[in-house]
């Protein structure tokens, strides 16, 4: 009851029709969050981890529940857009999905950015990430914290094992710019579908491969019908846990401190149930026959994408540079702040 009111409250504030009333203290509120993956998938244990947290730091005045498997809607966009109308509270998303709603995120969907897991997290940790969080504001989203979506790689019906077997293949790929011109720039031709079609099209042969980490890969059954995967790990797309701002700004100040808070401290859980699941499902689809090529040496890749990279530094000077920064860093976190050794 409580739940379909506060839908209700958000799609009338999403329409304009009324003004916003305070969820007081003491009011016991159900919010709801998408996600795409299934039930025990590392990044849906953390949506369950920010759960938890927020009933406990709201003192149960705050319940979220967990909407998994794309229970809420089967495609990410379909999600951001509810979380700004107010339909829908939260929902985890890939940066990659975050394209038409900020020009800034969408360097993330440059080939070759990070080094490495460590150089990604110095960066999103750093004052600089952290700020980024901010940038959906204007569409009306509020980005509470980052999560890991390791590196990703691509995988296709027909052997991959260098970069020219990648020329011509109908490749899907998120719809997002930078994704797709990365997916060009490496030779296959981009086709930009919502995740939940990728398996049927690689069963039809509509596509021939896709990219993505090994998690994805093996969870959202690709690897059935993609059984050859070249690990040249050209992309690591961070993912990000969203509010609606139409529902945030009903919250107290405390609430939206509690929810922050839940947020920051639900990182490490992701982050460690990410690494260990990340050599699970490699091994899982080895074990399973899908033939695996660990790339060795990334230049001709790296040359490939340098175009991109050169327009992308003139297009986004000062994150480039701070992403290039963040390189020999090693930020120390603690929850609510950052201390530089
Ligand atoms: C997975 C992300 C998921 C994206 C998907 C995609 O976890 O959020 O929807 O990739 O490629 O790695 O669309």
């Amino acid at each position: 009851m409580t739940r379909f009111y506060c839908g209700m409250v958000g799609l009338l504030l999403g329409l304009g029709l009324i003004a916003s009333p305070v969820i007081q203290a003491q009011d016991h509120v159900s919010l709801n969050l998408a996600e795409i993956h299934v039930k025990g998938y590392p990044t849906e244990q953390a949506d369950e981890e920010f759960a938890r947290l927020v009933g406990k730091y709201t003192d149960g005045a705050l319940k979220v529940t967990v909407f998994s498997d794309g229970q809420i809607a089967s495609d990410e966009k379909a999600a951001i857009e509810q979380v700004q109308s107010g339909a829908l509270a939260f929902t985890r998303v890939s940066t990659g999905s975050l394209g038409p709603f900020s020009a800034r995120l969408t360097v993330f969907g440059l080939p070759y950015l990070f080094d490495s897991k460590e150089h990604m997290w110095s960066f999103l940790n750093s004052p600089y990430g952290q700020k980024m969080l901010g940038d959906l504001a204007s569409s009306r989203i509020v980005g509470l914290c980052w999560y890991d979506g390791g590196a990703r790689s691509f995988y296709a019906r027909v052997p991959l094992r260098t970069l020219d077997d990648l020329k011509g293949l109908r490749i899907r790929t998120q719809a997002n710019p930078m994704i797709m011109d990365t997916v060009r720039a490496l030779g296959a031709d981009p086709v930009p579908v919502g995740i939940g079609q990728v398996i049927g099209m690689l069963e039809s042969g509509a596509i021939d491969g896709a990219e993505n980490n090994p998690p994805s890969l093996l969870s959202l059954q690709h690897y059935r019908f993609a059984r050859h995967y070249m690990l040249n790990n050209h992309m690591r797309l961070p993912e990000i846990l969203i509010m609606s701002k139409v529902v945030w700004d009903r919250l107290t100040p405390a609430h939206q401190a509690a929810v922050r808070k839940a947020a920051a401290d639900s990182v490490a859980f992701q982050r460690a149930r990410w690494d260990a699941y990340e050599i699970e499902a490699l091994n899982a689809v080895k074990a399973d026959g899908v033939s695996v090529v660990e790339v060795k040496d990334y230049r001709p890749f790296r040359y490939a994408v340098r175009g991109l990279l050169a327009e992308a530094a003139t297009q986004f000077p000062d994150t480039l540079k701070a992403i290039s920064a963040a390189r020999n860093l090693r930020w120390v976190v603690e929850p609510g702040q950052i201390n530089v050794p």
